[in-house]
């Protein structure tokens, strides 16, 4: 999008873009006025200990305020007492000052990021079959030229409204849709072919999809035999998912695996891509494992015009994940418990590689750890806003409560920020220079088009002046070079470490090397094109738009088939408890709703949350369409007006969870998490379903 401010006032303009093609989603067009929305925050609030109500402060009290805070409750109870929540939509330079700032700065191992609940499932299958987790490892374009498009619990329509251009072109050259969803949304409209499983069955319809495969001979043996390891196992295991037996599970007619099974193996270019509604499982890694081992078996990826690859959620939601915020990680996308990845970064930070604090604990396992015994007692967030978007929220709700210190920075006074000690008031996308990295790993610019307003500062101002601070403390041991931009063993001025443009610099070297290697990337070589794609280690080599051509990024360059087997969901359906539950989004409402609840034209659009029923569902529980029915699992319950839809399965129900307060989804749904990536399993859980 392009940016024009005239006067005061913001406006945005599409533009011709290879992604979207000039496409802006609604969201998009409205996002200026909150630039000057009235309730922005324009001051720092503390809470007050006498009326416990949060009150406007200077900058001065509340950064005093915080040190003293993390002072305390390190001096007391240790360094990891400390933690830090980022978030998918920062941009690159403030994830990887996030990072550096809880492992530099607070020196304790405990930071992890929002992207645990969206990305995390996709990103380890993507990295234990092919060395590398990138969305897509081609351009969005190819969709538009597939023959045959799978889409696996994504409903692209409402959630990525520029890419419906790739699927109406798609479909316009003679190419087949099939969408993979309990329910029938804006993207199964489109589709040529709709599978409407039971929530969580998906890895089973995987493994059918192979089993026919197989079969019906679709297998490439060339490809498998010379770019592929560990198929015998795989096909051992899908040898038992016999068609019949996916459908007895999922409910999907064995006529219609077979029709998609024939349609990706008879394409020349097929594409297979997931989204939450397969990956927000505790089984998360295995489901997309399984559609990878389905697309490995095809031939697909490193085919031209065919892949595999993971649709993106947040604004960063790529970039977000390769500069260090996540619990494990280092920026490159390194390993937090590797030696040569520990010295490397430990250089360019300025500090001894072995006071480099080891992994911490993926989000939900932080948050749930919260001012307890074992966890926590302060804790740090920057863009996410977990009362309404974590996981059995309402217990999430209770350990932020039991803090001793809780500091929140967001523009907006968010359900978490109302919870916080400290709220910091920080400048929104049109405000500050970064940059972000998309789907296609292609890594953009974002400019600035005016200066915050009096009051408001960046995140980058805001943990420069937090690490300026906490350097004069003394448990805190004085390091050398504790803030980005610095020389090894020189402390960089608050100036140049609240610098974009310097801390990106400083990203470049401290990926050099690394899987998301940025070293070659600078911001004038991404103004010269329209974005330059990682991995990139030479200013004048070339970037990557394609991966996979030849190897993938494995050692030793051939890519991994993994057996998985289908298992139920971690709470399955009962007497008490007998509906299926799932989650996800709508148009015209963004993520946990700080935002986009407080643009009128939005409200209008989707003003109030609502549970998604059959009509013979809703005529068995005496509901009719508009009452107000309450939720209930075993952790929580929620009420919100009922909307009667033929088209989701009559034994699943289905909820937004934009909203929070009584209307919030996430008060009912499980905090079941994935074993590898420590995904929640947000998409089912068991409900029963009551008219209020
Ligand atoms: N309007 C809007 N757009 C957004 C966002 C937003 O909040 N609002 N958020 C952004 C972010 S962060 C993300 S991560 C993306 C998410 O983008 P999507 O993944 O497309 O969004 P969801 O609605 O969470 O889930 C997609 C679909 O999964 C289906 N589903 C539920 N359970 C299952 C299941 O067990 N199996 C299968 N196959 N499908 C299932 C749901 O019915 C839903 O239609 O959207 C991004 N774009
Ligand atoms: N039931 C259910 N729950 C879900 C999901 C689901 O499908 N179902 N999806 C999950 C997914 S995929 C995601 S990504 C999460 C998202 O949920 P959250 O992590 O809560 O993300 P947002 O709602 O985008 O919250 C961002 C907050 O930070 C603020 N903010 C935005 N930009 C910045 C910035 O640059 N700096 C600072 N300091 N603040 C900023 C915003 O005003 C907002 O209050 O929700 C997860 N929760
Ligand atoms: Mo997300």
């Amino acid at each position: 999008m392009v940016l024009r401010e005239e006067d005061d006032a913001v406006s945005v303009l599409p533009r011709q873009f290879p992604t979207n093609r000039g496409g802006l989603c609604q969201k998009g067009w409205t996002a200026p006025e909150l630039l000057s929305h009235p309730e922005r925050l324009t001051t720092p609030l503390l809470r007050d200990p006498a009326t416990g109500e949060l009150r406007p402060a200077t900058w001065e009290a509340a950064l005093d305020r915080i040190t003293t805070g993390l002072r305390e409750v390190q001096e007391k109870h240790g360094r990891d007492a400390v933690a830090v929540f980022g978030g998918g939509g920062l941009t690159n330079e403030k994830a990887y000052a996030l990072g550096r700032f809880a492992r530099v700065a607070l020196r304790t191992r405990h930071i992890d990021y929002n992207g645990r609940f969206c990305m995390s499932s996709a990103a380890a299958a993507g990295m234990r079959a092919f060395g590398v987790d990138r969305g897509l490892p081609f351009p969005l374009s190819d969709l538009g030229r597939a023959d045959t498009l799978l889409l696996v619990g994504a409903n692209p329509a409402e959630t990525m409204p520029p890419l419906v251009r790739w699927l109406t072109e798609q479909r316009e050259r003679g190419g087949k849709l099939i969408v993979i969803d309990p329910r029938v949304t804006a993207t199964t409209r489109q589709a040529d072919l709709h599978l409407q499983p039971l929530p969580g069955t998906d890895l089973a319809v995987a493994s059918a999809l192979l089993h026919i495969a197989l079969t019906e001979g679709y297998v490439d043996g060339d490809y498998v035999a010379t770019r592929t390891t560990g198929f015998t196992a795989v096909r051992r295991t899908v040898a038992g998912w016999w068609p019949a037996r996916a459908e007895a599970l999922s409910g999907v007619p064995v006529a219609d695996l077979e029709e998609t099974a024939r349609a990706l193996g008879t394409a020349e270019r097929a594409i297979i891509l997931t989204a939450r509604g397969a990956e927000q499982h505790a089984k998360g890694v295995d489901t997309v494992t399984g559609f990878v081992n389905l697309a490995l078996a095809l031939g697909l990826p490193g085919r031209p015009g065919s892949g595999y690859g993971c649709l993106t959620g947040q604004g960063n939601g790529q970039g977000g994940r390769e500069h260090g915020q996540k619990a494990d990680q280092l920026p490159g996308y390194r390993k937090i418990d590797d030696l040569e990845a520990r010295a490397h970064v430990a250089r360019v930070w300025g500090v001894p590689a072995d006071e480099l604090p080891g992994p911490g604990v993926p989000a939900y396992q932080l948050l749930d750890s919260l001012g307890t015994d074992q966890g926590p007692r302060a804790l740090l967030v920057f863009g996410s806003n977990p009362v309404v978007s974590a996981p059995r929220a309402a217990r999430v709700e209770g350990r932020l409560r039991d803090l001793d210190l809780l500091v929140v920075a967001d523009f907006l006074l968010s359900e978490t920020a109302a919870l916080a000690d400290v709220v910091l008031p920080t400048a929104q996308w049109a405000e500050e220079d970064g940059t972000m990295t998309n789907l296609e790993g292609r890594v953009l610019r974002r400019r600035a088009l005016r200066p915050p307003p009096s009051g408001v500062r960046t995140d980058l101002e805001i943990l420069a002046a937090l690490s300026a601070r906490l350097r004069g403390t003394p448990s805190l041991r004085a390091l050398p070079g504790d803030g980005p931009g610095s020389a090894p063993g020189t402390r960089p001025s608050e100036a140049a470490a609240s610098d974009p443009q310097v801390v990106f610099t400083e990203l470049r070297r401290a990926s050099a090397g690394g899987i998301a290697d940025y070293a070659g990337i600078s911001w004038d070589r991404i103004d010269a094109a329209d974005g330059v794609f990682w991995p990139c280690p030479d200013d004048e080599g070339p970037d990557s738009p394609r991966l996979f051509a030849d190897r993938f990024a494995t050692p030793d360059g051939l890519a991994r088939f993994h057996p998985v087997e289908h298992r139920p969901a971690a709470e399955e359906v009962c007497a008490d408890y007998p509906l299926h539950f799932t989650t996800g989004r709508v148009l015209a409402q963004y993520q946990s709703g700080t935002q986009t609840r407080r643009v009128a034209a939005l409200r209008r659009a989707a003003p109030e949350a609502f549970v998604e029923l059959h009509p013979d569902l809703a005529e068995r529980l005496g509901v009719a369409d508009g009452e107000p029915v309450r939720v209930l699992s075993r952790r929580g319950e929620f009420q919100a007006p009922a909307r009667l839809s033929p088209g989701i399965r009559p034994d699943t129900v289905f909820a937004p969870f934009h909203w929070g307060g009584r209307a919030r989804a996430n008060s009912v749904t499980n905090d079941a998490v994935d074993p590898v990536s420590g995904m929640p399993e947000f998409k089912i859980c068991a409900v029963r379903v009551e008219k209020a």
